[in-house]
């Protein structure tokens, strides 16, 4: 066997969705936060993330996290999170993902009943409090960075002129938030493509329009996922159907998303703090939210998210990069 790189990894989902958790072959990238490591990333290693996320060794709805070693005191591992649409700030099923990982390899010290992970993400600290049974760990509890409304009621116009209201809100990535009827689609999986079609059209009329830009962070910016809600969806349980930017569904309840969807609902005034929110995925799986405190955000009103979900381990691996390989970088169809 001939190979120019090997990366080792160790795969899982969260509640359907899959992150593989690269542990070693990627070394420190440099910069002195994770902010600053995404941004070299994003510059200059796209080709591994996508020698990673896309076919043939990963798919069109990859996702992963590269471990690095932390760039703050308080935390005991630094995570760059990646998908097949780029490098996002945070992710919560990755970090999910991530921290079932860490304690199931042994990689931390591991403690039962709870073992808790402090993750250093270019988002900010999130900390993972794993319930842990047998060396199993049976949910991780996600304290997320401080979410927010941005907007409610925003209006855009989608290229077949007609006009939509949305609102919008960030949770570790920015969410525009609307009814899936708005749009006149039944919430329907055999509606997939037409309901992914137009989420991008709506994604390019809000950036086009007006993009959002985090308040203490100007690299974070745009709208690259949108969450349509089921008819049903209310502040007790929310089904939704996650679409992402180039064109997938998120299989997991989307922790990111959860947490901005509960900081739409306080903005709404439909959630009040230690009020649990069950977030269900366009597959039906689960997470269960609350928010347990507030803070600010450069200045805006901001909520402290948490949420609860499970992940499992589905695989160990070395991937290999043979010089002859046609697709060091990957494709996708
Ligand atoms: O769980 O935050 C999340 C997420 C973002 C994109 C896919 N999943």
């Amino acid at each position: 066997m001939r190979s120019t790189r090997v990366l080792h990894a160790v795969d899982s989902h969260t509640e359907g969705m899959p992150t593989r958790v690269v542990t070693g072959g990627v070394g420190t990238l440099p910069g002195a936060t994770m902010a600053e490591r995404r941004a070299h990333l994003i510059a200059h290693l796209d080709g591994l993330r996508t020698f990673l996320m896309y076919e043939p060794r990963g798919h069109s709805a990859m996702s992963g996290a590269i471990l690095q070693p932390p760039t703050r005191p308080d935390a005991d591992t630094g995570v760059l999170f990646i998908e097949v649409s780029g490098a996002l700030p945070m992710c919560g099923h990755g970090a999910i993902g991530v921290a079932t990982v860490l304690v199931e390899t042994g990689m931390v010290p591991v403690r039962e009943p709870f073992t808790t992970v402090r993750l250093d993400t270019p988002a900010g600290l999130v900390t993972a409090e794993v319930a842990v049974s047998g060396g199993a760990a049976t949910a991780v509890t996600l304290r997320n960075v401080p979410s927010y409304c941005a907007a409610l009621d925003r209006a855009v116009t989608l290229p077949d002129g007609r006009t939509v209201r949305y609102d919008l809100a960030y949770g570790g990535n920015f969410y525009a938030i609307l009814p899936l009827e708005r749009l006149g689609l039944p919430f329907d999986r055999a509606h997939k493509d037409e309901i992914l079609t137009a989420a991008l059209a709506l994604m390019a009329a809000v950036n086009a329009d007006d993009p959002p830009v985090h308040p203490e962070d100007p690299a974070i910016r745009g709208v690259r996922h949108v969450q349509f809600l089921a008819p049903d969806a209310d502040a007790r349980r929310s089904r939704h159907a996650m679409a992402i930017h180039p064109g997938w569904f998120d299989r997991s309840p989307c922790g990111t998303g959860t947490s901005a969807r509960m900081a739409q609902l306080h903005a709404r005034g439909l959630l009040p703090l230690h009020q649990d929110l069950v977030s269900e995925s366009f597959i039906g799986t689960t997470f269960t939210g609350r928010l347990t405190g507030t803070t600010e955000v450069g200045g805006v009103p901001a909520v402290l998210p948490s949420l609860t979900g499970r992940a499992w381990i589905t695989a160990t691996a070395q991937f290999h990069l043979d010089p002859t390989d046609p697709f060091p970088a990957g494709f996708l169809l």
